[in-house]
């Protein structure tokens, strides 16, 4: 009998810098009630979920930073009531937050989320990888996008996890530009991929109308899922933060590349769609049986080169 699982993806609206992080749990958990009464098991929060996104701004007290969007410790006080709720409901969640470690004498710092099953126990951990944007300050740039200042290109590489009956990889924003990481997952049997994103309407870097960048964000989700045959859960904050405003469309897409389900505000929002394990099965073992059909050995130059180099022509 093939394997159902309800998924629901959980769009946050606009945190601003003022909002604390009992507030946003609060809306979570919100949220997650709301997800479980549409009968979802598995709930996808957005990237960095406990504050407003605040790599836009350049901040020069590192302790404040580290205070307010920081979370040395997962769960803690503020966040316990979401593990709860998730325990008492049976729902496992994906959320992403700012992880704060102190290891050999420094502090660390990651854009992370983790994977935490019905039973409120953490079963996994991605530090993501691709962190956009700049380190440096662009003052004469409308925000900043400081990724490189505030975090750490994360240690853990791209895993997937046994959880709830599936195999399931993630990813955090910027990391669904990379055909790359999602192919690393699909090489470890990944079926089902969570993703949270937070990302700006606008271009930092050139002007590019807004309704291009969801073109970009729905091409990505519709091809990766497809060329992986995976079920893929994108959930977006969104909304204007402070006068920044960033796309919703948070996603549901089926192995077949079809969207199965598609946030239409930029508010709390909860999509959900029953999503059937094992449709990719005809995929897997026919398009997309990687073992009958890829040729590793002409791929070396993806793992040898990080930029593009122009090869003199023959
Ligand atoms: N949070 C992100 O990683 N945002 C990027 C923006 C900067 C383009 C994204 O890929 O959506």
């Amino acid at each position: 009998m093939a394997r159902h699982m309800k998924i629901a993806a959980a769009q946050l609206g606009p945190l601003c810098l003022t909002d604390s992080r009992e507030a946003a749990v609060k809306r979570l958990v919100a949220l997650m009630r709301e997800a479980h009464g549409q009968g979802a098991r598995f709930v996808v929060f957005p990237e960095l979920a406990l504050s407003t996104f605040f790599p836009r701004w350049w901040l020069e007290d590192q302790a404040e930073v580290d205070r307010r969007f920081f979370e040395a410790a997962m769960p803690s006080a503020a966040t316990q009531p979401l593990f709860d709720e998730g325990k008492r409901l049976g729902v496992g969640f994906y959320l992403g937050y700012g992880e704060l470690i102190a290891a050999d004498d420094r502090i660390r710092r990651f854009n992370t989320s983790i994977l935490v099953g019905p039973d409120g126990v953490v079963i996994g951990k991605y530090r993501k990888i691709h962190l956009p944007g700049h380190a440096e300050h662009k003052p004469g740039a409308p925000f900043q996008h400081l990724e490189k200042k505030y975090f750490e290109v994360g240690d853990l590489g791209f895993r997937v996890w046994r959880f709830m009956d599936t195999i399931t990889g993630m990813l955090i924003c910027n990391d669904r530009r990379w055909p790359e990481a999602f192919r690393v997952l699909a090489l470890q049997g990944a079926e089902v991929v969570a993703l949270g994103f937070n990302t700006p309407t606008e271009n930092l870097h050139y002007p590019e109308p807004p309704a291009l960048r969801v073109h970009h964000h729905l091409i990505m989700a519709q091809s990766m899922a497809f060329q992986n045959a995976i079920w893929l859960v994108e959930t977006a904050k969104c909304g204007v933060e402070d006068g920044f405003r960033m796309f919703g469309h948070s996603l549901i897409v089926a192995p077949s590349g079809e969207i199965a389900a598609k946030s239409t505000t930029e508010q709390d929002e909860v999509i959900c769609f029953n999503c059937d394990i094992d449709l990719a099965q005809d995929l897997k073992r026919t398009m997309f049986d990687f073992a009958a059909h890829r040729r590793p050995e002409h791929y070396r130059l993806i793992v040898e080169r990080v930029g593009a180099e122009v090869t003199p022509a023959n």
